[in-house]
């Protein structure tokens, strides 16, 4: 089934509130707008590209310099990382952080959520052969993204085949924000951390996490973060269930020359703090089972 704009439209658009159209880089868009606010999904990877609410700023961060091209991951906005997060455990040459986040994902239901006052998407992977050549696991992956108050995402993993699997997984969001320098994230007190820019060092985090170089640390956490933004006088909520993991990521000035993606000094505009099952926390889901892996953003006015 394609991703036809016409035929989209006819099937799932909802006037008003949802619209697709062709996007950056001739990627099929969909366009999100309600009384909360707006939002924009590529069907590429089923990534949100941009959320704004109503009186606010836009809360999620895209590159500048994003390129926006077929089967290539783009910077910026929440890329889902699956099956796998970070590099490939054996195959140096499979893509980072799976190929969910470049794949072609099809749009199977839309609807307004009246409990919420909401506008709801709903996507399923389809992968292709050389995804399957690379996971060939029978399973069934959705994510669904629920505009209202708060941006709500739901990433659900279903195995449809005779023998248990584990996925590691993530949605890599980047926060847009003020300053990195002046911000914080709350919520991590207390917690272990795996220190990718030290080796991966196992470390015990004491108060908020500010930033003054890279930064890109693991924690074991199930609890909920709050960014912390004085110079958007905000706080960005991240509430999350069935997550055992919280990556905290900052590439800061070598490493984001380095990628070449970030923009002129786009690693001050924005933090990345994703919600997952990684390294240890993977999942192991077993046949005929599923797991689910939820967020919701939310934004509060710093009085
Ligand atoms: O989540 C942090 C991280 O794993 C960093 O190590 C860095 O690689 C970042 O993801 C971005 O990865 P990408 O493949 O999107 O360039």
């Amino acid at each position: 089934m394609s991703n036809d704009i016409d035929s989209l439209n006819a099937r799932f658009g909802i006037a008003g509130e949802l619209a697709f159209s062709e996007g950056p880089g001739g990627l099929a868009l969909a366009e999100l707008s309600n009384a909360h606010g707006s939002a924009r999904v590529l069907l590429q990877g089923a990534q949100i590209i941009d959320w704004t609410p109503r009186d606010q700023a836009p809360v999620i961060w895209l590159s500048p310099a994003a390129r926006f091209t077929v089967g290539k991951a783009v910077r910026g906005g929440v890329p889902v990382c699956w099956p796998w997060f970070g590099p490939h455990a054996i195959e140096a040459d499979y893509p980072a952080h799976g190929f969910a986040r470049s794949a072609f994902w099809e749009v199977v239901a839309s609807r307004q959520s009246p409990e919420n006052a909401g506008t709801e998407l709903r996507l399923r992977l389809q992968r292709s052969g050389a995804h399957v050549a690379m996971w060939s696991h029978d399973c069934e992956t959705e994510i669904t993204i629920n505009l209202a108050s708060a941006l709500g995402m739901e990433l659900v993993t279903r195995n449809s085949g005779g023998v248990a699997f584990t996925v590691s997984e993530a949605l890599h969001t980047y926060f847009a924000v003020s300053d990195i320098h002046r911000i914080g994230v709350e919520g991590l007190d207390g917690c272990v951390f795996f220190d990718k820019v030290d080796a991966g060092r196992q470390c015990l985090q004491h108060g908020p996490v500010t930033f003054c170089a890279e930064t890109d640390r693991i924690y074991r956490h199930t609890g909920d973060c709050v960014i912390e933004d004085p110079g958007l006088a905000r706080r960005i909520r991240i509430r999350k269930q069935d997550s055992a993991s919280t990556v905290v990521w900052n590439p800061w000035i070598d490493k984001a020359a380095r990628l070449g993606d970030m923009g002129e000094d786009g690693y001050l505009r924005m933090v990345c703090v994703e919600s997952g099952n990684v390294a240890g926390d993977a999942v192991t889901i077993s046949a005929g089972d599923r797991h689910r892996l939820a967020v919701q953003y939310s934004v509060e006015s710093l009085s």
